[in-house]
């Protein structure tokens, strides 16, 4: 699977914060595998529920089975926004 991130940079931190919270659909302020999907369509990166999935489990550092905001933009920092899988 091969999954290319657009470059992100921390002075669009805010954007993705916002992108964030626009896909927290149930607002408990982590992300599910449905609510991931959207948040990456938002930030140009359309995937199927099977590349959610392994998306979730890589953002996932603390395993409670959510993306919590700071693990993504922990990640987003991390990898400056080129992320492969
Ligand atoms: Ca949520």
């Amino acid at each position: 699977m091969f999954l290319c991130f657009r470059p992100v940079h921390h002075r669009i931190t805010q954007a993705i914060e916002s992108a964030f919270k626009k896909a927290d659909v149930d607002g408990n302020g982590t992300l599910d595998v449905k609510e991931l999907m959207q948040i990456m369509a938002t930030l140009g990166s359309t995937m199927d529920m099977k590349e959610a999935e392994t998306c979730l489990a890589v953002l996932d550092v603390d395993n409670s089975g959510s993306v919590s905001l700071d693990e993504f933009l922990t990640f987003m920092e991390r990898h400056d926004g080129n992320v492969l899988f």
